[in-house]
């Protein structure tokens, strides 16, 4: 039974009483996000609820395969503010900042509306979660999955449309099953998912095949400048804007890059700073755990999970701040006991 069973009953019954709901989920959502509420939109409409999913952004190609490319709205202020001020319930998804909620935030903070956190990052605030009920579980694989788990508390239905999201969910938090938080109760997941006529094969295709010839040099361009520290067990690059320009890529997923640099046999950590217009870094870290790449992320502001975590350096110490980031990383693997 899910450690969230007692707040699964409080959800349900908010859910009952309500008629219009919004369902969303951070800026730039990730697979996880546009799982979880993909399938927390269908969960509602098939609840026979008047329910709207907005995005921040079009969905990214990768998942446009998917039947909520047709079923979700991208935020505009003029048609939207109305819906959300008019909402009973809003439920956020994947975060537990609002302000991640990128140009929807101050909407969602304006509405009346009783306001749902569905999220599996860890909770470092004071009280149990941002917002009026919150369902954080951080042992959860993804956010999707503990929106399948409420599906299941409450015995609602579940079609192909639902499978699709969740398995989303599920294959993009995992990176394709091979993360630390794979494990065998997930592969039973995947497989009931992909009974409801999933083909596995081509989600993977279009989730992960589905570069262009720039990002594809890119990822060259990746391998040969990355710099390798303490005995390769550490590898770290910088993606600057002058060559994203020269490659025309335009936008690109840090996934595959960082799939790239920790495929070698002794890397533990990998960090990748990739240069934004205002001259300061988005950084991206991976581990196997340890080192916890969420400690390193939130001393520098950002966070994530113990696996994967990120932050933003700002322009005006970025090159002070990248040192002592990478000097903070360097030590941690240098701490993790020989194996
Ligand atoms: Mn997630």
């Amino acid at each position: 039974m899910s450690v969230l069973a007692e707040r699964f009953d409080v959800l349900r019954d908010v859910l009952e009483d309500a008629e219009r709901v919004v369902v969303t989920g951070h800026a730039r959502a990730d697979g996880d996000a546009v799982g979880a509420v993909a399938a927390l939109r269908r969960y509602c409409e098939l609840e026979g609820k008047d329910v709207v999913a907005l995005l921040n952004e079009p969905l990214s190609p990768r998942y446009t395969f998917m039947t909520f490319e047709r079923k979700y709205e991208i935020y505009d202020p003029a048609r939207h503010d109305e819906v959300v001020a008019a909402a009973d319930v809003i439920i956020m998804c994947d975060l537990a900042a609002p302000e991640r909620l990128g140009r929807i935030a101050p909407a969602f903070d304006a509405s009346p509306a009783k306001k749902i956190c569905i999220d599996h990052h860890p909770w470092a605030g004071t009280a149990d979660g941002p917002v009026d009920i919150n369902l954080i579980d951080a042992d959860a694989t993804a956010t999707g999955r503990i929106v399948w788990d409420y599906i299941q508390h409450v015995e609602g239905r579940v079609d192909r449309e639902i499978a699709e999201s969740v398995f989303v969910s599920l294959c993009t938090d995992t990176g394709w099953f091979r993360y630390p938080n794979t494990d065998a109760s997930v592969l039973k997941l995947a497989a009931e998912l992909a009974q409801h006529h999933l083909d596995l094969p081509a989600m993977h295709r279009a989730i992960y095949q589905c570069h262009s010839a720039g990002v594809l040099r890119l990822l060259g361009h990746v391998t040969r400048s990355m710099n390798e520290e303490c005995d390769g067990r550490f590898v770290w690059t910088t993606v600057r804007r002058e060559f994203l320009r020269d490659l025309e890529v335009e936008h690109f997923d840090v996934d595959p890059i960082l799939d790239v640099l920790r495929a070698g046999g002794k890397v533990r950590a990998v960090a990748l700073f990739t240069e934004l217009d205002d001259g300061g870094f988005a950084v991206s870290l991976r581990s196997y755990g340890d080192p916890d790449v969420n400690g390193i992320a939130r001393l520098f502001g950002g966070g994530g999970h113990t696996y994967a975590a990120g932050l933003t350096l700002g322009p005006e110490h970025a090159q002070t701040q990248m040192a002592e980031l990478i000097d903070t990383v360097r030590r941690g693997v240098r701490a993790m006991a020989h194996v």
